[in-house]
């Protein structure tokens, strides 16, 4: 079976005939710091060894090493919450803010759907600063809601200033750290994601988006939420993730009343606070039509729901399905698991399989032509058409749901990482 062929003009025609499709609530600007090991020295802490010793977030300076220094040494990618101003400030007089790019869940969407012609991409940006306004690219089809209605967000910003920023530190393959007189060899290439977003981190969607959307809901094909992952469990104020969430639901419900034709997608991202995560796993799953999520993320829920997370770090694919099976058994009807190397789609349901396929295709050229060349560009996806997969194509039943492993391209020496994922559940889910 040939599943990549024909993919591209299918997905270029289908894009074309899309309707507006909704990004919120996550949209910040993320500062790029490339880690020199020499100017670290040597660390004086102890190594946390597995996932669940690590910090739920940086609270002390030392919090933050531990995160560095675990994704270092394990070549994977994490991403801590800053809950003190004092360690904000220590990073930035430490590191600076690094070269600044747009980042969020949401951010990283947007740049990952408009450079194809999807009519209307409406990204929701809060606090929207000239500094975060002036990262979207200049592109026709994204807007955001400003006083005047749709506009690009250069011409919609609010003051200036950096309110939020998520540092993103970078490592690579074969450079060492030492910690207490041992070094520690990076085995891959990754990032540790250190972020201060006080100012948005309640996901309240304020208006005028709030209203324009649901003013506008008919216009609206598509819904992809994201950004729990910067919610606190009780904020300053006493309000919890809970309540919160309570009202995000409300928002979700009222659009859905006056369009009960929007699908909606879940992008889990690096929940690593319990609470919060278990609020979204509860509160969220069986609300939502479609879940996005990776190998680290899925086994935080599977350690929630009591199975062992090593299972699915270890792509044990008979535990993701069964893992999968058990989270689609209220309305969530679309699970889209990826890992290096393949994507699992689990559907229950009317979805066009041969659809749902092409999409899958088409994210994986996308996902390896960016990670390739740093940014989008449709003109260079045939150049990722070559790269063998090394997984083998399969399909099964099980538990009335209808599972697609589908393997995907993978780059050699990835130009970036950052964001892959967005771009993978973003195209699977809207084109599909
Ligand atoms: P997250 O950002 O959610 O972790 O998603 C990253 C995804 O990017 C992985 O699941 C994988 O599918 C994809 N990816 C990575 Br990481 N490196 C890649 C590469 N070199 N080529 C293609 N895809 C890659």
């Amino acid at each position: 079976m040939k599943i990549y062929d024909g993919v591209i003009d299918w997905g270029i025609k289908r894009a074309r005939d899309s309707k507006m499709i909704g990004l919120g609530f996550h949209s910040v600007i993320d500062g790029l710091v490339k880690i020199d090991p020499k100017k670290i020295g040597n660390l004086d802490l102890a190594i946390p060894q597995k996932f669940s010793d690590l910090p739920d977030s940086i609270k002390f300076i030392d919090d933050f090493w531990k995160g560095l220094i675990f994704s270092f040494s394990n070549g994977s990618a994490l991403q801590l919450m800053i809950d003190s101003k004092e360690v904000y400030e220590w990073i930035m007089k430490t590191f600076g803010t690094g070269t600044l790019r747009l980042g969020g869940t949401s951010a990283n969407m947007a740049k990952g759907l408009i450079p194809f012609p999807f009519e209307k991409i409406l990204v929701y940006v809060y606090p929207l600063k000239k500094e975060i306004a002036n990262l979207f690219s200049n592109s026709k089809n994204l807007f955001v809601v400003g006083n005047n209605g749709l506009d690009h967000p250069i011409n919609a910003y609010d003051g200036e200033g950096i309110d939020a920023i998520h540092w993103i530190f970078e490592f690579s393959q074969g450079q060492s750290i030492t910690v207490k007189g041992q070094t520690y060899a990076c085995p891959r290439s990754n990032r540790f994601i250190a972020s201060w977003n006080p100012a948005n981190s309640k996901l309240e969607v304020r208006d005028p988006f709030r209203s324009y959307v649901i003013d506008h809901a008919k216009d609206i094909s598509h819904f992809l939420v994201s950004g729990f992952h910067i919610m606190q469990e009780v904020y300053p104020d006493g309000e919890t993730v809970e309540d919160r969430i309570d009202e995000l639901l409300k928002f979700i419900q009222t659009v859905k009343d006056k369009n009960s034709e929007i699908r909606f997608h879940l992008e889990f991202a690096s929940i690593r606070r319990d609470r919060v995560r278990r609020a979204v796993e509860e509160k969220l799953f069986s609300m939502f039509d479609s879940l996005g999520l990776n190998e680290v993320e899925l086994s935080w829920v599977a350690r929630d729901m009591g199975y062992d997370e090593k299972d699915i770090l270890n792509l044990d694919v008979e535990r993701i399905s069964q893992i999968i099976s058990e989270i689609m058994r209220g309305d969530l009807s679309r699970v889209h698991f990826h890992t290096l190397g393949f994507y699992l789609l689990a559907l229950k349901g009317d979805y066009d399989l041969e659809s749902q396929k092409k999409a899958l295709a088409f994210a994986s050229l996308a996902a390896a032509q960016r990670a390739m060349d740093g940014e989008i560009n449709l003109e260079r996806f045939k150049y990722v058409l070559d790269i063998p997969e090394k997984y083998d194509y399969k399909e099964w039943e099980r538990d009335g749901i209808h599972f697609i492993l589908f393997p995907t391209k993978v780059v050699p020496s990835p130009k970036i990482t950052v964001g892959l994922g967005d771009t993978i559940s973003s195209l699977a889910f809207v084109l599909g």
